[in-house]
């Protein structure tokens, strides 16, 4: 049997698989990552560990990256714990409501946590790892001893994080710690850390929590077409933050860098970002897993992806017939008989279409395509979702024709990751128009000096 090597599994983002990378890089040893299971932990062979702190000191050890004396060794143990509770207050500073909700959606309420971390905490921790570093050979060399051990990797990593999270708070307090300065700099220096970051598996720091540079969502704060990004990233379990802010002057009025985007949902990570949602779907499909296993599944995935989005723009457009960029409520009246001919000529055309598709794969008892979920299963669910929504009459009237669609949709449901997403409040419910969902009545989104109002 093929000897698989190390293995990390951990997010896609630097946070604390960082104090992890950081070992494997400086000791030169082959790692491979897995970032679509996000149990944090190492593995070689059937051996696995988890916790960073633990992880560091054991792959210190294993690659003698570790103190030569006892003292050494537990004055080491104990600066790396506390490194590692300096990252976990700061990191839970920016969730002080809820510690595994987004930053965003609390983003207001931990406003004063951060401040009181940066001003009171963070001076007192730097400080604090400055008296550890002057202790060891006056802060010319490492932690502990006259070598580079775990721990230095360890405090290298915080004193970066804290440099990108906070560099106002890191220019004052420079002059509390020169001694942390020029370490950091001598760690940044070593041929293989410099060299890895880089590298691009070095994966920025740009983001929040001082742990991650993360995926973030950039759409409304509604259902809408997020929808379909937000399923694929909360099936994955992999974590993403929404910015759901000046959605109209960043993207619409093309204020933000990067490759353009004509309309959110936009997805970025560090410089990368893309954009239209069918694109973004096949892309993170094949980031996450969630793609099909052969070449002809494959283009059946692409065709059935753009079908949905090609119905739920369609679906859109009948609310919005007079005007497409002006609100619904300015045009409900004459839109009335698009909607309805919508609903009844070709809506159940749509989904007897969809009905065909799932039978066609395995009698329909199971995915679109192959034996797998892939991003196009996740897409159709959440149009049948949002027809039900919609359309509960039309649903009703439509399901004799449909039982494939609505067992599939049950299953899809069921699975115990969706169930967990769809009972919590990142998900925005449908309540709405156009297929898309509410609109909280304190976003406009867009101006009415431009006179092109879309909210309800
Ligand atoms: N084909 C694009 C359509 C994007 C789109 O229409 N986005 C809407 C929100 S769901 C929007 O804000 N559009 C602004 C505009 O078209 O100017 C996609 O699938 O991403």
């Amino acid at each position: 049997m093929a000897d698989k090597g190390w293995e990390l599994y951990y997010h896609p983002l630097a946070g604390r698989g960082e104090f992890v990378r950081l070992l494997f890089e400086e000791s030169g040893v082959p790692f491979t990552e897995i970032n679509d299971d996000m149990r944090s932990k190492i593995m070689e062979g059937s051996f696995q560990l988890s916790n960073t702190p633990v992880i560091c000191k054991y792959l210190g050890k294993k690659f003698g990256l570790y103190p030569e004396n006892e003292e050494d060794e537990w004055h080491a143990e104990q600066v790396n714990a506390t490194v590692h509770d300096y990252i976990a207050e700061g990191r839970l500073a920016f969730h002080g409501r809820n510690p595994v909700e987004s930053y965003y959606t609390q983003k207001q309420e931990t406003a004063p946590y951060i401040a009181r971390f940066v001003a009171e905490r963070l001076p007192r921790w730097l400080k604090y790892f400055e008296r550890v570093l002057r202790e060891n050979n006056g802060g010319q060399g490492f932690v502990v001893g006259s070598k580079l051990t775990y721990v230095d990797l360890g405090l290298f990593h915080v004193l970066r994080a804290t440099e990108s999270q906070f560099p106002e708070a890191w220019k004052e307090n420079s002059k509390n710690i020169p001694l942390l300065h020029g370490f950091k700099k001598r760690i940044e220096e070593r041929p293989n850390i410099a060299g890895y970051l880089k590298s691009d598996r070095w994966r920025g720091f740009e983001g929040n929590r001082m742990a991650d540079d993360g995926w973030q969502l950039y759409y409304w704060p509604l259902a809408g077409r997020g929808e379909f990004v937000r399923l694929l990233f909360e099936e994955s379990g992999v974590p993403y933050t929404e910015i759901n802010e000046n959605i109209r002057e960043k993207i619409i009025q093309g204020e933000m860098s990067g490759y353009p985007v004509f309309a959110p949902p936009l997805i970025k990570k560090g410089s990368f970002q893309l954009s239209n949602t069918p694109v973004i779907c096949k892309y993170l499909g094949k980031k996450f897993g969630l793609y099909p296993d052969n070449e002809e599944d494959e283009w059946h995935a692409e065709q059935v992806n753009a079908i949905v989005h090609d119905y739920l723009g369609e679906g859109c457009l009948s609310f919005h017939g007079i005007n497409p960029m002006a609100s619904h409520k300015s045009q409900k009246e004459e839109t009335q008989p698009y909607i309805k001919r919508f609903v009844t000529e070709r809506l159940p055309r749509w989904l007897k279409y969809f009905e065909r598709v799932l039978k066609e794969n395995n009698g329909g008892e199971g995915f679109v395509v192959g034996n797998k979920l892939t991003y196009v299963d996740l897409g159709l669910f959440h149009i049948l979702r949002t027809t039900e929504a919609q359309f509960p009459e039309a649903w009703k009237e439509n399901a004799g024709n449909i039982p494939l669609l609505i067992a599939f949709k049950k299953r899809i449901e069921n699975r115990p990751k969706l169930v967990a997403y769809l009972k919590s409040d990142r998900w925005r419910g449908f309540e709405g128009n156009s297929m898309m969902g509410n609109m909280p009545s304190y976003v406009t989104l867009f101006t009415p000096k431009n006179n092109l109002q879309r909210s309800q």
